[in-house]
């Protein structure tokens, strides 16, 4: 059955319209990608304790990796889904649209999507514990790690773990295109990691409309004007189609507005 759209959130999909879009694992689990919460969630199955903090890396490196491995060997094989595909067609057609996402699989980027805030990082990047170098490493097997080739010391995977600060003005950059966009939506994200979750009730402090998209309620829906209960594979192509049909096409940045 269509997704019914309200009547503002269709005002809204014109340019000139200033677009957020948020993203969480949710988006991914089409494609194949295990979510960390909820019913097969990563969580549900592994310790986040001994696999996603600086701790377990420092006592456990090898098992670590491990974990990364297999993750990475996954996502390698999976191909990004409608929903991905949508969110790149809606940064093609407003000029002003800025993805922020807090997965580290990559897909966005597979999809087409240039303009991206990495919120937890790339799990296609490692990154130096002692220098803090970066690279990135495609490699889809890591049984053993080289070390830094700059100073010697240890390589980790490139992504955020808990207890860990964000990227360097990343989340700075998110809450600036937050703050000034008329139309947010929130896909596929439980909510419930901070500082990420914050962006929400930021949207709607500012004065955005909040569209949450999500099979269930998150712990943000309070935050949202309307939720579209439902697959994201399903409704971001019914709202990518909607664009199509708006003969305003892309805006000019004189036009630009809120
Ligand atoms: C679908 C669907 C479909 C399914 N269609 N929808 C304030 C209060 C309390 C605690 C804190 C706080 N501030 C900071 C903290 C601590 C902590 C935190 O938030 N803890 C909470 C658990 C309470 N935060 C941090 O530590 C962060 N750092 C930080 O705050 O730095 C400052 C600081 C430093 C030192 C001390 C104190 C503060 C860092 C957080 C890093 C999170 N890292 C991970 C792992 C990344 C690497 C990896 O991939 O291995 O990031 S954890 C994991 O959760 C991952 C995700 O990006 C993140 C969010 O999960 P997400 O994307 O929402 O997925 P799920 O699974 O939760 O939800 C999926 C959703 O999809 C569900 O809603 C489904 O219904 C839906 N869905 N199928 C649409 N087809
Ligand atoms: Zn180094």
């Amino acid at each position: 059955m269509p997704v019914q759209f309200s009547s503002k959130l269709q005002s809204l999909l014109i340019p000139p319209t200033r677009v957020v879009v948020f993203t969480g694992a949710g988006i991914s689990a089409e494609s194949g990608v295990p979510t960390f919460r909820g019913e097969n969630g990563l969580w549900n199955e592994f310790r986040v304790e001994e696999l996603a903090t600086p701790q377990a890396f420092a006592a456990h490196p090898g098992r670590v990796w491990e974990w990364y491995g297999w993750r990475r060997q996954l996502i390698a094989r999976i191909q990004p889904n409608p929903a991905h595909l949508a969110v790149a067609k809606f940064e093609k057609y407003f000029a002003n649209c800025c993805l922020v996402t807090q997965n580290v699989d990559g897909l966005h980027s597979r999809a087409g999507s240039e303009r991206i805030l990495r919120l937890h990082g790339d799990i296609w990047e490692v990154r130096c514990v002692a220098c803090g170098l970066h690279g990135t490493d495609l490699r889809e097997v890591l049984p053993s790690l080289p070390p830094c080739c700059e100073c010697g010391g240890t390589l980790r995977p490139g992504v955020v773990w808990f207890g860990e600060m964000l990227p360097a003005g990343v989340f700075e950059s998110a809450v600036q295109a937050v703050e000034s966009c008329g139309l947010f939506f929130s896909v596929g994200t439980s909510a419930e990691v901070f500082p990420a979750a914050q962006l929400p009730a930021i949207a709607r402090r500012h004065g955005a409309y909040v569209v949450e998209v999500n099979i269930e309620r998150s712990a943000a829906a309070h935050e949202a004007h309307e939720v579209l209960l439902g697959k994201a594979g399903e409704i971001l192509p019914e709202l990518a189609a909607h664009l199509q049909d708006t003969p305003a096409g892309r805006s000019t940045p004189e036009t630009e507005s809120r």
